[in-house]
């Protein structure tokens, strides 16, 4: 059996499997399930200063490839999954992640606070939800994106990520590396979903989603090579320094293998993990091993970053 475990902050993750933040982590059930499953961690939906109903359905859409959303942050506010946390703990003693996000910096700053005085093991700030109107994606901003990170860092004692948007341009790689080597952070969780997309249903002639006109995330297989892209891209311009979460279309092992290669130590899973439930874990975990085995790794850690090269094209003949 190869050594499936992550460590991130001195937190071990093991497997290294998890949900990603966003489908069935919503309440205290979900986040249970998730918790006696074969997950090596829970990460909850992502928290707003009130709680929230989110927008209005249908506000998601398995599609053949992947899924579609627009869920706007439904969610229970962070004073009750600060609450939720000891209950939590009783099933077990696998990390959990808070998910926090915000429509202000104070927001970010209030919840961030309060999930690391309530001990949360790592602390995940959404820089990246695509789906509430009038309230653009943060880490498109580099700006903002510097002002929130120096924020929340000064009044977090616990672990510090960032989830972040997908990048489609080198410069804009290279602009959000440079802001992010200005601070400590503990690890990046990348990407969220595809922001905006449109998916049409040609038989009714309408969107598959409701809110905001149709436009929703897309995740799933169809954004599998762009985020592997971005994982590659930080971890080579921040040299490997700060661990990474992949995620992005995850579905089995060689996925995950994939992400590992790419320079991820972690993997969460979105769309997967709601269409399959908690069991796909214990898929991955198994498949991951398996290549892992085959292929001679002792440990998953052994493979992350190890993508080779293409071997040199040969010279034209003269
Ligand atoms: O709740 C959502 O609509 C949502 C969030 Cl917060 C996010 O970060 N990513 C996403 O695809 N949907």
């Amino acid at each position: 059996m190869a050594d499936l475990s992550a460590t991130i902050a001195g937190v071990r993750i093991d497997p290294l499997f998890m949900n990603a933040s966003g489908p069935d982590c919503t309440t205290p059930e979900q986040l249970s399930g998730l918790l006696r499953s074969g997950a090596g961690a829970a990460v909850t939906k992502s928290m707003t200063l009130m709680p929230r109903p989110g927008n209005p359905e249908p506000r998601y859409m398995d599609l053949p490839l992947g899924s579609i959303n627009s869920m706007g942050l439904p969610n229970l506010g962070y004073e009750e999954y600060c609450r939720l946390l000891p209950a939590l703990r009783h099933e077990g003693s696998k990390p959990i992640v808070a998910s926090v996000a915000g429509f202000s910096l104070s927001d970010y700053v209030t919840i961030a606070r309060a999930a690391s005085e309530a001990g949360f093991d790592l602390i995940e700030i959404n820089l990246s939800c695509p789906n509430i109107a009038g309230h653009p994606q943060v880490g498109y901003d580099f700006e903002a994106s510097d002002a929130v990170i120096a924020a929340v860092r000064s009044v977090c004692d616990r672990p510090l990520g960032l989830k972040l948007p997908p990048y489609f341009d080198p410069v804009h790689h290279e602009q959000m590396a440079a802001v992010l080597r200005r601070h400590r952070l503990e690890f990046l969780t990348l990407i969220n979903s595809v922001g905006n997309t449109l998916v049409i249903d040609a038989d009714s002639e309408r969107p598959v989603i409701r809110p905001r006109d149709g436009f929703g995330g897309l995740g799933g297989e169809y954004v599998k090579p762009v985020a592997l892209a971005n994982v590659r891209a930080f971890h080579t311009l921040l040299e490997g320094r700060v661990p990474i979460i992949g995620v992005g279309g995850v579905y089995g092992g060689r996925d995950a293998f994939e992400f590992l290669l790419a320079g991820a130590c972690a993997v969460q899973c979105g769309t997967a993990y709601k269409q399959q439930g908690t069991r796909v874990f214990d898929r991955l975990a198994a498949e991951l091993n398996a290549i892992l085995e085959r292929k001679g790794y002792a440990a998953a850690a052994a493979a992350v970053g190890r993508l080779r090269a293409l071997p040199a094209a040969a010279s034209a003949p003269a």
